[in-house]
């Protein structure tokens, strides 16, 4: 184990069994270095076009997505991989900031190299250290596993889609939503 990883989980924990009962209360929806979803477009919609995306280890097809702003698609997103993958929309700065919660997330046993804990993910929805993951501009997949969805970019953020799965956006596995005008 990276000790700088073991160092970040210890912390992790201590801040769990210290955190205040107000804090706790007030933060119940917070999930870790997601960001806001606020700038990057809005969740659901009606869809005009359906956009297949099929996971492989470790890459995306298509490699690139484009979009026309206002447009609302819905991405079927299959994992043809033999591991956990993930289809994460959002800023390179935020894909950036979920590296880390990912790895956090491996440490912890809920993500394993083909399997999902989504017991494990589910039961930390709503705590102080909120790891259930149900984001709607990400879908986490199992091999075979195939999810949909919906998003609508009104937005003109610098957007990519990515997997922050250990290593694997280092290796390629990140595309550039192109939104048009
Ligand atoms: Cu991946």
């Amino acid at each position: 184990m990276k000790s700088s990883r073991f160092a970040a989980l210890v912390a992790l924990s201590v801040g769990l069994a210290t955190a205040p009962l107000a804090f706790a209360a007030g933060s119940g929806n917070h999930s870790h270095g997601h960001g806001s979803t606020a700038s990057i477009g809005t969740p659901g919609g009606t869809p005009t076009r359906t956009v297949t995306v099929t996971m492989y280890d470790n890459y995306y097809e298509p490699e690139q997505i484009a979009v026309r702003h206002g447009e609302t698609v819905q991405f079927v997103v299959k994992n043809a991989g033999s591991f956990v993958h993930e289809f994460n929309i959002n800023t390179p700065d935020d894909h950036a900031s979920h590296g880390p919660h990912m790895q956090m997330m491996v440490d912890m046993g809920m993500i394993g190299i083909d399997k999902i804990n989504r017991t494990a993910m589910a039961a930390s929805k709503g705590t102080d250290h909120d790891m259930s993951h149900d984001e709607p501009n990400s879908v986490l997949l199992e091999p075979g596993e195939s999810r949909s969805m919906v998003w609508t970019f009104d937005t003109d953020a610098g957007l990519e889609f990515a997997c922050n799965i250990p290593g694997h956006y280092d290796s390629g596995m990140a595309g550039d939503i192109a939104i048009a005008h």
